[in-house]
């Protein structure tokens, strides 16, 4: 039992370290395909991610996320063309809301990003949230880093703002856009959702129903309140935007682009760097800690009755269950 395989190597695959100089180069189909494996979670994949991590880290990755149904993807599709001036390649990552929800609307929007992809030629892909034996966050960031590697940016990453994964990879991005839609009930969903405090920048979608005002508001009162000590001097914006109208859109591109300059500028992108590090290294060591536990889950029984029947006290149970995984 090794420390990383999660699934055995696929026969007759090109190798996935082969495909790295193309990714680099930015050929879609090799990225495409280099997503796949590390979504798939192939143990081959690994020295090909370990690569491409070490060239990644120049990509600006941009997190949006809000309830079911806030306008994200409408949104997305609206930062992709104002993010196509010349030099700008924008790569998506919509990580599919597996929430009864979100009902019907998911294909229709999801046809209307990719028009506007194609037409300004950003590469977007859909990861979904279930099936992930890696972890979801984990696997997602994988993926930030292959399109960082190959050159994208910004790298805009659309989850749903719940659930405890989806919260994860989007503290995991450098500027955190958090949506709210008015007219979705009286609450401010980011508090509900638990992610108001991780926005760099609010946004109210929608803004062309009347009911915008009063979210903003709403979402003005909750800043005063909570009044963000942490940011290193970064004021959260909250802006509105309409993706029917495409009014706002510019200033949102703009706030991003101070946002991304203010972290450069402040040394608060290294912080957050570290700690982004920090988190999938530990995230992992979790996800790898409990896999040998679940392997070993026979050995873990009888160590649990030797501790019921106080024969073996809980810490040095644990200390020998450590040791007995490690010596694997
Ligand atoms: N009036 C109005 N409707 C909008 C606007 N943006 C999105 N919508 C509508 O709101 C619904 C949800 O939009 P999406 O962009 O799919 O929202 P989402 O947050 O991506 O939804 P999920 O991915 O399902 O969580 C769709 O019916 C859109 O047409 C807007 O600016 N104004
Ligand atoms: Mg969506």
């Amino acid at each position: 039992m090794s420390a990383a395989p999660i699934r055995a190597n696929p026969i007759g695959y090109r190798p996935s370290v082969e495909l790295i100089p193309k990714i680099i180069e930015g050929a879609w189909p090799e990225i495409a395909r280099m997503i796949s494996r590390a979504e798939a979670g192939y143990e081959e994949a690994i020295p090909a991610l370990s690569e491409l991590y070490k060239r990644a880290g120049k990509a600006h990755v941009i997190g949006i996320t809000g309830v079911p149904g806030a306008g994200k993807s409408a949104l997305v599709s609206g930062l992709i063309k104002s993010f196509s001036a010349p030099g700008c390649r924008v790569a998506v990552i919509a990580v599919d809301p597996s929430s009864p929800f979100s009902g019907g609307s998911i294909l229709g929007d999801r046809l209307r990003m990719s028009d506007s992809a194609h037409a300004n030629r950003a590469f977007v892909r859909s990861m979904a949230t279930r099936g992930h034996l890696g972890g979801l966050a984990s696997t997602t960031l994988q993926a930030v880093d292959i399109l960082d590697a190959a050159g994208f940016s910004p790298i805009i990453v659309e989850t749903v703002g719940v659930g405890q994964d989806e919260v994860e990879i989007v503290t995991a991005a450098h500027t955190v856009v958090v949506l709210s839609a008015p007219g979705l009930g009286d609450d401010i969903q980011a508090i509900k959702a638990g992610v108001m405090e991780i926005a760099d920048i609010h946004v109210v979608s929608k803004a062309d129903k009347p009911e915008a005002a009063a979210t903003v508001a709403a979402i003005k009162g909750m800043l005063v309140l909570g009044s963000d000590v942490n940011k290193s001097f970064w004021t959260t914006p909250v802006l509105t935007t309409s993706s029917k109208t495409g009014e706002g859109l510019a200033g949102l591109t703009s706030a991003i682009n101070e946002h991304w300059s203010h972290l450069k500028a402040s040394g608060e992108f290294e912080i957050r760097e570290r700690h982004i590090c920090r988190k999938r290294v530990l995230a992992t060591m979790d996800f790898l800690v409990r896999r040998r536990f679940d392997e070993g889950a026979q050995e873990m029984a009888q160590t649990f009755e030797r501790v019921v029947s106080r024969e073996l006290d809980p810490v040095s149970a644990a200390v020998a269950l450590l040791d007995l995984n490690n010596e694997h």
